[in-house]
C-alpha cells in the first residue's frame, strides 16, 4: 500500500532530495515462532484476533534506533491527530508508526512500547496503513524545503487555526459568476484585509470550535465585528 502513495508526487521528491524518509516494515519479518504468527484469539473469547505483543515489540525495538524516538499507535482510541501534532512530528529526528489491523493490538504494546495513541479520527477503518500515510502525508509538509514555495505552507489552513480564505484564478468572468472586486485593486493592503476577513467569516460559519480556541488580536475582532455575515448569509 505504501509505495502507491509515496512513489510519486511530493513525499517522493522530498525523499529524493533527502529531506524525509520513509521505511516500512513488515511485522511478519519478526514473527518469533515457526509459523510466522503475528496474531491470535483474544483471551477472554470474543471474534477477531488481536496482534500478538512480540513481533511488534521486536518490530519496533529493532527499527526505533534510540529509546527516546517517539512510538505512535494508530487508533480510533488515540488522541485526535491536527496539524498541531504533524509540526510536532515533523521536528522529530525519527518516528514510528505501528499500523495495526483485526481489532487491534495487545493492550500490552499500547502500554509499555507506545508513546501515545493517534486518532484521525471518528471512524473505524480496516487497518491503521491508511491512517499512518495520512499522518505522513500532514507531517512532512512542515519539513523545511518540502513544500515549493516558501511560506505556502504558513499560508494555508491551520497554520493560524483558521480556514483558508477564497481563492479565484482566471477568467474573471465564468458564466457570469465574477471574481471579487478587491483582488484586482492592485492594492495588497486592501487585499490582504479582505482575505482576513475572509477566512475569519468562514472559520466562523463552519468551524466555531477553531475559533473559539484563538485568542483574536483587536484587528481581527474588528473585522469580524464589521461584518454582517451572521445576518445576511445564515
Ligand atoms: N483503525 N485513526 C487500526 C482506525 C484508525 C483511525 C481501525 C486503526 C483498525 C486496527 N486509526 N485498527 N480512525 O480506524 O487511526
Amino acid at each position: 500500500m505504501f509505495p502507491s502513495v509515496f512513489s510519486g508526487g511530493i513525499i517522493a521528491k522530498a525523499v529524493r532530495h533527502g529531506l524525509l524518509d520513509v521505511q516500512v516494515h513488515n511485522l511478519r519479518d519478526y514473527a518469533t515462532d515457526k509459523h510466522q504468527q503475528v496474531d491470535d484469539r483474544p483471551f477472554g473469547g470474543e471474534e477477531g484476533m488481536v496482534f500478538k505483543p512480540e513481533p511488534v515489540f521486536a518490530a519496533v525495538e529493532a527499527v526505533r534506533g534510540s529509546a527516546e524516538t517517539a512510538v505512535y499507535l494508530l487508533s480510533p482510541s488515540g488522541r485526535r491527530f491536527d496539524d498541531c501534532l504533524a509540526r510536532e512530528m515533523a521536528g522529530r529526528p525519527r518516528v514510528v508508526l505501528i499500523c495495526g489491523r483485526y481489532e487491534g493490538v495487545d493492550e500490552r504494546v499500547s502500554g509499555n512500547l507506545v508513546t501515545d495513541e493517534i486518532s484521525i479520527g471518528d471512524y473505524v477503518l480496516t487497518g491503521g496503513e491508511l491512517p499512518a500515510m495520512v499522518v505522513i502525508d500532514a507531517a512532512a509538509r512542515h519539513i523545511p524545503g518540502v513544500v515549493g514555495k516558501e511560506g505556502s505552507v504558513r499560508k494555508e489552513s491551520f497554520a493560524d487555526g483558521l480556514l483558508d480564505y477564497p481563492q479565484y484564478t482566471r477568467p474573471r468572468d465564468f458564466r457570469g459568476l465574477t471574481v471579487p472586486e478587491v483582488l484586482f485593486s492592485g492594492d495588497h493592503k486592501k487585499i490582504e484585509v479582505w482575505r482576513r476577513r475572509k477566512a475569519l467569516e468562514k472559520t466562523r460559519r463552519r468551524r466555531p470550535d477553531l475559533l473559539a480556541r484563538l485568542s483574536l488580536s483587536p484587528e481581527d475582532r474588528m473585522l469580524l465585528d464589521e461584518t454582517q455575515e451572521e445576518r445576511n448569509e445564515q
